[in-house]
């Protein structure tokens, strides 16, 4: 049998403030920064508190470390927007000795346009020096659906699901992206029991082009509008505490709920604790198992 190593993806999000300029940079992927719009994030993450730790960072780290214990296989960490960049745990990887590597990313749902990126520099940086397991997706994955059914189990409350926002052009290309969120919500509002539920997109940036819609914000307009007063966000396209739950959420869409007179709250992330990581790990020897796709 080879040796395998796991190269485990996250986003990525900035050390410092003076990181965020970089980071922005590399998001943007060479295309021009709107000053005020530098300004906007820089001020997000100061009032995050970044500069005394940065929560998803800390929280891949946790997921990583956790991961490794759980499979005895060694598990690097790769970025996609900062270090350590995926290229780089590509290589420690490689360093180490590894013949085949799964490329896992902490995002489970798939789309061209994020992870299609992540598969793309790893399998540049491995450049066919190893087999490369690459998993597209896992939004029905049963210990993920069962988690967050966990959450929202029993509540009073109209449970709304969430994800990022993407482009809207990616609808005509005949990407899963908005197919596999619906699955996971689906499957999750099924496994709760739950009949009270929606589906909403947050996080949009300004790019300058239609996203897909409806946004968290509008959305709970129209829930109050409905007749609805009680409000869970039970995010399914993220999997740790981060920027875009710490502000988007727990920040603006909670005050645009007070503004409402809606009560709200939001599910508890799956982060590091020890069910997740026994997913992950069941996904990673599930991929060891097939033969690799490099
Ligand atoms: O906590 C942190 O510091 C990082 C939080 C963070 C996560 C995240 C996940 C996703 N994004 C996705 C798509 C896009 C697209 C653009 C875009 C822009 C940003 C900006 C920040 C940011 N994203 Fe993000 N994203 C996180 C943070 N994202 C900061 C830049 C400022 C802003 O627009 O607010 C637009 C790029 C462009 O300008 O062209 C597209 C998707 C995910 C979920 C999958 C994944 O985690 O990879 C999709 C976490």
């Amino acid at each position: 049998m080879s040796t395998a190593g796991v190269v485990l993806m996250a986003y990525g999000s900035p050390d410092r403030i003076e990181d965020v300029p970089a980071y922005y940079a590399d998001i943007r992927g060479g295309r021009p920064v709107r000053p005020e719009l530098l300004a906007d994030l820089t001020e997000r993450y100061r009032r995050l508190g970044i500069e005394d730790s940065n929560p998803l960072n800390e929280i891949t780290e946790q997921v990583r470390a956790a991961l490794e214990a759980e499979l005895g296989l060694l598990v690097f960490t790769g970025m996609k927007h900062w270090r350590p960049r995926i290229a780089d745990a590509a290589e420690a990887a490689l360093d180490a000795g590894a013949e085949a590597i799964v490329g896992l990313v902490l995002a489970p749902h798939y789309s061209r346009l994020s992870i299609g990126g992540y598969r793309e520099q790893l399998e540049d940086a491995v450049a066919g020096r190893a087999d490369v397991v690459f998993i597209e997706s896992w939004h029905l994955e049963p210990g993920f659906v069962e988690l967050l059914a966990d959450r929202v189990r029993r509540t009073a409350a109209h449970v709304v699901f969430t994800a990022h926002s993407l482009p809207a052009r990616i609808l005509g290309e005949g990407d899963p992206y908005e197919a596999q969120l619906l699955e996971s919500a689906t499957a999750i509002a099924q496994a709760a029991g739950l009949s009270d539920w929606s589906f909403s997109y947050q996080s949009e940036s300004q790019t300058g082009e239609p996203w897909l819609q409806p946004d968290i914000l509008d959305h709970l307009d129209e829930l109050k509008a409905r007749g609805v007063d009680d409000v869970l966000v039970c995010p399914i396209g993220f999997v740790a505490d981060h920027l875009e739950i710490r502000w988007d959420i727990d920040t603006e869409a909670q005050e645009r709920a007070a503004e409402l007179g809606l009560r709200f709250a939001r599910i508890e992330m799956p982060n590091a604790e020890p069910a997740f990581i026994g997913t992950l790990a069941t996904i990673v020897r599930r991929a060891l198992e097939v033969p690799s796709t490099a």
